[in-house]
């Protein structure tokens, strides 16, 4: 089923479109939660399904970047750090897919959607991770922003999401402290450890600003997702909430954000920072960033070595389901 085309759910609830618009409103105002059976708007609908796709395809290829470095961990316990986050992130993905079905979204119609690049994801995972100490920067740095943005969505209107969410940051928190441990470890280690830790920082920090989304004079959908509470904040809130975050733990370690203009402000009370280069993330978003093709290529191979899965899967069911009706 494509997106563009969600049937109406019924509502559990019976009443006027005008009636059951007004008692939607009433449950935003309030503050209480959207539920698959409620009635809700055609818009609330597809932008839900939007956000709660485009998050489940970043999970879901954000394990490549580090899925790529357990077998070259240099310890067992490394290894199986990085093996069970890698399986967390898996885990967030089949979660929120399963969200977007109380949508009455289609997760076969979403992962085409995703591979033929009809859907996004998000631009920080189209950057290669070219050493170990990018694990840790990834769990630092891109857990870090993952975490400041998604924890205001544990309230967030859509009442699925915001339960998926609440998992989802538990364990996103635990990734971004093993990164900052694994950084640790390296921080007091060899100068050339030290050295490949800051190269990390530097290659990381500008596109993870970029994960925010684009800044709130050109963002196209945070008014109306503010307005339905399925956003709590904007985007360069929750950018600067991230930096004046980010700066102490950079200190506690020893590493220089690359970034000549980032310097505290007594006046704001936060920090100041440079621009992000907007368009390279528009370029990245595009689908032209160093990594997009490969990304999208590496889904796809998998998903088409799964379809005898799928199919014997499927099979079995039907037969199941024949045996039950005989
Ligand atoms: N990359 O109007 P806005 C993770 C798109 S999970 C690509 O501001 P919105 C876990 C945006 O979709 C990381 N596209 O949009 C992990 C929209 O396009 P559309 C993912 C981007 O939705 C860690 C257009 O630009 N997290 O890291 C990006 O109000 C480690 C205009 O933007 C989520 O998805 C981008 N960075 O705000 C896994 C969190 N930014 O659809 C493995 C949930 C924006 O109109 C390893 N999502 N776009 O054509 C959100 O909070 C929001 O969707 C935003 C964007 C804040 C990302």
């Amino acid at each position: 089923m494509s997106q563009d085309s969600v049937p109406m759910l019924r509502s559990y609830t019976g009443g006027t479109e005008p009636a059951l618009a007004e008692q939607f409103e009433r449950t935003i105002a309030r503050d209480q939660r959207v539920e698959p059976r409620d009635w809700m708007p055609e818009k609330f609908r597809a932008t839900m399904i939007r956000q709660i796709a485009q998050h489940a395809h970043s999970e879901i290829i954000g394990m490549q970047p580090e899925g790529n470095w357990i077998t070259r961990a240099p310890s067992l316990r490394r290894k199986a750090i990085l093996l069970a986050k890698v399986q967390d992130e898996a885990g967030h993905g089949l979660y929120l897919y399963s969200a977007c079905e109380t949508l009455g979204a289609d997760r076969t119609d979403l992962t085409e959607r995703l591979i033929t690049g009809r859907q996004k994801y998000s631009s920080i995972f189209n950057y290669p991770a070219l050493t170990f100490a990018d694990m840790g920067v990834i769990g630092w740095l891109v857990d870090g922003a993952a975490v400041c943005n998604q924890v205001p969505l544990c309230r967030s209107s859509y009442g699925p999401y915001a339960r998926a969410m609440i998992r989802i940051c538990k364990e996103e928190s635990f990734h971004q402290r093993q990164g900052y441990e694994l950084l640790m470890t390296m921080m007091s280690g060899t100068a050339g450890q030290r050295a490949m830790v800051q190269d990390a920082v530097d290659r990381w920090w500008w596109p993870v600003l970029m994960m925010f989304g684009p800044p709130d004079r050109e963002s196209a959908n945070t008014a109306q997702s503010m307005a339905w509470k399925i956003k709590r904040h904007t985007n360069d809130e929750l950018r600067q909430r991230f930096v004046d975050m980010t700066v102490p733990q950079a200190e506690a370690l020893g590493v220089t954000l690359p970034d000549p203009d980032l310097r505290w402000n007594p006046e704001r009370g936060a920090h100041d920072f440079g621009e992000v280069d907007w368009d390279e993330m528009k370029q990245v978003v595009a689908g032209n960033g160093p990594c997009n093709a490969e990304r999208i290529a590496q889904r796809k191979a998998a998903h088409d070595e799964g379809a005898w899965v799928r199919e014997a899967a499927a099979a079995r069911a039907a037969k199941t389901r024949k045996e039950a009706a005989a």
